[in-house]
């Protein structure tokens, strides 16, 4: 289904005067502040999250799945999934693709599809932590870094479908995430498990266009629970690295121990010119994947900080990393969730553009530890919702997004159109 301009045109009409009232208090502090509402006004509308396909249905947890009903059956329905978010919040413009979950078996015409949308393609992602019906080899021990080279090459010759059919669609980048690891120790020898890595992804890396990019991501355990190849910054970087310029590290929310400072790690890859991509989600304990910034906003609004701070740096050569939500939806409507982690994610983004940079800097210099704090706070207590609220309304999406799913009963029409009983291949 599409959602009819008219429609979202009467739903901000109801909240004129509301929104209005709050944006024109909100502008005016700012604007007595320093800053340009304008620019800020046109970054928020530029910031667009990547929404991945598999992401669209129920997920679920290793101990069961509770349908949601109306969910996406088919690649065309992921896209029209994402077109319904789109036209919402006008913050998503892209899908990224899971390779073999999602193949385009006509890629024209998928294109096309997504065209009608105003949505592109986002990184691709191969799998290589599950096997496929009639795979000849399994990956039950490992992908890219099996102690066997024909399960290395099937490994290696997948991630170059994969590369080919994102050409196709337009795509510029690979997202690699292995599962390879170990459970027990002495299970795997670390240091060959790692060459083995290294060189099937030199394989792939040959193989990759000169405009791309590979993304490396890292996570340090799960489904292994001793050990994983990559498993931190440090060793994605160290992969990154030795493949070469195109190849840069992926950065998951949820693939940190409990209480690492993330933010420090994004401010160090930036500064090495590293980080590629980003994995938004939020966590409590593990890799939850749960609605960004559901949990740890101020975590949240800190790595924006280091963020903005990296974007802003003109010597940065990889300034703006690929931003894309990864996350599962076990108990909450998937396309109200994900509504909800854009809004949040362009919530902390806005909130890190109100840092007083040149402030924060100088009190780093002095070290005025309270300075310093109260910079930060004051831009991270500022409710910035009136201001993404009026980029939307000026982008044409709605004040509230989530506010119009519900009031037009999009699940109830997709329930309708798709059946109670649905599937979505994904997490
Ligand atoms: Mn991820």
């Amino acid at each position: 289904m599409k959602i009819d301009d008219i429609l979202i045109r009467e739903h901000n009409e109801s909240f004129r005067e509301s929104q209005q009232a709050g944006f024109t208090f909100l502008a005016e502090r700012l604007q007595h502040e320093g800053f340009d509402v304008d620019s800020l006004l046109h970054k928020i509308t530029s910031f667009q999250i990547a929404i991945p396909s598999w992401a669209l249905g129920a997920g679920g947890t290793r101990f069961g799945r509770f349908s949601m009903g109306g969910e996406p059956r088919s690649l065309e329905e992921k896209i029209a999934d994402v077109g319904l978010l789109h036209a919402l919040n006008k913050s998503s413009d892209a899908i990224s693709l899971h390779i073999p979950w999602d193949v385009p078996e006509n890629t024209t015409a998928i294109k096309a599809l997504a065209e009608e949308y105003s949505l592109v393609f986002d990184a691709v992602n191969s799998n290589t932590f599950q096997d496929q019906p009639g795979q000849g080899h399994s990956y039950k021990f490992g992908s890219l870094s099996h102690t066997d080279h024909a399960v290395r090459q099937q490994a290696i010759d997948h991630n170059i479908e994969v590369i080919k059919t994102g050409q196709e669609l337009g795509s510029g980048a690979l997202t690699v995430w292995l599962a390879d690891g170990a459970c027990f120790p002495g299970q795997q020898h670390f240091k060959k498990a790692f060459q083995r890595t290294l060189t099937s992804l030199q394989a792939i890396y040959e193989q990759l266009p000169e405009d791309w990019k590979m993304f490396v991501e890292y996570k340090p355990y799960e489904p292994n629970f001793y050990a994983t190849v990559i498993q931190d910054w440090g060793s994605s970087h160290l992969m990154a690295s030795k493949l070469g310029k195109k190849a840069l590290c992926l950065v998951d929310l949820g693939h940190h121990l409990p209480n690492t400072n993330i933010e420090q790690i994004v401010a160090l890859l930036m500064m090495e010119e590293k980080l590629g991509g980003f994995h938004f989600n939020d966590s409590k304990y593990g890799d939850d994947d749960l609605t960004a910034g559901s949990i740890k906003p101020y975590q949240l609004f800190l790595i924006f900080n280091e963020l903005v701070a990296g974007m802003e740096d003109p010597a940065c050569a990889n300034p703006t990393p690929a931003w894309m939500i990864d996350a599962s939806h076990n108990v909450k409507d998937p396309l109200e969730d994900l509504l909800q982690s854009v809004e949040a994610i362009k919530i902390a983004y806005a909130q890190a553009l109100l840092v007083k940079r040149d402030a924060l800097e100088v009190a780093q210099e002095e070290n005025d530890v309270v300075k310093a704090q109260e910079i930060l706070q004051n831009a991270f207590r500022t409710d910035v919702r009136p201001l993404l609220a009026e980029a939307r309304l000026r982008a044409g999406a709605a004040v509230d997004p989530v506010a119009l799913f519900r009031k037009l009963n999009i699940r109830q029409h997709l329930r309708k159109e798709r059946g109670l009983k649905t599937v979505s291949t994904g997490l």
